[in-house]
């Protein structure tokens, strides 16, 4: 058993504490936001992650989980900060040397400091290492300090953080091999052991795998458009084949890791970098390509009204960061349309996220921009009572497009090449 700081209690560093606590370890979570502590210390985090609210109250009844704006003293450390880009589009490690700081107040001889927080190439032997030595011990000799890349789906975390493998990479062998240790204590997936520099680049290669894909598909979408062929029939042939996995289409790629990660890699090394960055700015253009359909659907209407249904990242999740619905009303305003947003989990957007009713009221089209599980029943007749014009854009395969055109309503599915026919 051990005592455990968790510090950085977002999606990663909550349901991290909450398993710790969990597995038998005295945990204390610390976020330096008073308002995310008291939120959970109340038992209601700002996340809706499934299972999150059953474990978390378990853990704060029976003593094992506390939570403060400070550290204290401990034998690990788990830093889970965010690590974003800053407008130079390279790492800004703010949030990463305050935990280092604070963490470098409290440690002592023997201590284990972790880092799960996303980092470039170099950056825990380096730059956090440093800080952490501003306590008067050194890493290695006094302390252990490793890389283990978080991995979780926003969604699915407490299934993929017990399951999923790890790569665990410490400065040197007993780093590692204490990091593992911890990690057993719940982790059903296999441990993977190496050094801290293929940690970090291996985190960095799993984002932008995905980024480069998407960004594939989002080009054959936009080229099934150009030549009059169905995307969708599309990857459902090629992904028969066996050794085929084309990711799926969309207004863009959201959220605080895939589009942000890959920046990590660029910085590190631009030249052998261009495949990584083009795939970023195919992913970036993909709001304006929506927003030129969606003018181009109403381009007779005057003082064009847009309804957008989705401001989340993506699909069942509460989290708008780097939201494509931002970019996409941004290019939408460029087109003179003005735009009313809603969404049945958000609720912190700018613009203010209005009901479903007060969107679709006098609006001329609607763009259907994220696959909520709810937009899969909904109800063309509600649309006509409340809608100026007859025009949806789906940019996902939730609607039916029968049912829409049944009623009346001219239906456009992103990437379907119907506009072509
Ligand atoms: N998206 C597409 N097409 C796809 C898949 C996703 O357009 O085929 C879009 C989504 O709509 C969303 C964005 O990409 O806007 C990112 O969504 P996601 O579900 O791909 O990923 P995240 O950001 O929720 O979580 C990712 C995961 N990484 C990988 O799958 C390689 C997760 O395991 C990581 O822990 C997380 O990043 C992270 O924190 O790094």
């Amino acid at each position: 058993m051990s005592n455990i700081n968790v510090i950085g209690l977002g999606y990663v560093g909550l349901p991290t504490a909450v398993m710790f606590a969990s597995n038998g370890h005295n945990v204390r979570g610390v976020d330096s936001n008073l308002s995310v502590v008291t939120a959970i210390q109340r038992g209601t985090p700002d996340n809706n992650e499934p299972h999150l609210n059953e474990l978390l109250q378990k853990v704060l009844q029976n003593g094992q989980f506390t939570v403060s704006t400070s550290a204290s003293t401990a034998n690990v450390f788990v830093i889970a900060v965010p690590t974003p880009i800053g407008s130079n589009r390279k790492p800004k490690l703010d949030a990463v040397s305050e935990a280092c700081q604070t963490i470098a107040e409290h440690i002592t001889k023997g201590d284990l400091v972790i880092v799960e927080s996303t980092v470039a190439p170099g950056t825990i032997r380096n730059e956090i290492t440093l800080t952490l030595e501003q306590s008067g011990l050194a890493a290695g000799n006094d302390f252990s300090l490793a890389y283990c890349p978080e991995r979780v789906l926003p969604g699915n975390v407490f299934k993929e953080i017990v399951e999923n493998d790890r790569i665990i990479g410490g400065i040197d062998d007993k780093s590692t091999q204490q990091a593992v240790a911890l990690y057993r204590s719940f982790v059903t997936g296999e441990l993977y052991e190496t050094d801290a520099e293929t940690a970090e680049v291996a985190k960095l290669a799993e984002n932008t795998y995905r980024d480069v894909n998407i960004a594939l598909a989002n080009s054959l979408a936009n080229l099934s458009e150009t030549v009059g062929v169905d995307i969708w029939s599309v990857l459902e042939m090629a992904n028969r084949h066996p050794r085929v996995n084309l990711h799926t289409p969309g207004a863009g790629v959201g959220g605080h890791c895939i589009p942000v990660d890959p920046w990590f890699l660029i910085s590190a090394d631009p030249e052998s970098s261009a495949l990584i960055e083009a795939s970023r700015e195919i992913n970036d253009g993909q709001p304006g390509i929506v927003a030129r359909m969606a003018a181009d659907a109403i381009h007779e209407v005057k003082d064009g009204r847009v309804a957008i249904l989705g401001a989340a990242y993506k699909p069942n999740v509460t989290d708008a960061r780097e939201s494509p619905t931002t970019k996409l009303i941004a290019r939408l305003i460029e087109h003179d349309l003005s735009v009313a947003v809603s969404d049945p989990y958000v609720t912190n957007f700018i613009p203010k996220i209005v009901s479903l009713d007060a969107a679709l009221c006098e609006a001329d089209i609607v763009i259907l921009v994220v696959g909520h599980s709810e937009y899969s029943h909904l109800e063309p007749g509600r649309f006509a009572k409340l809608m100026r014009g007859r025009v949806i854009l789906d940019i996902t395969t939730t609607l039916n497009r029968a049912v829409w055109e049944k009623s009346g309503f001219t239906f456009l599915r992103y990437g379907d090449g119907q506009s072509k026919r």
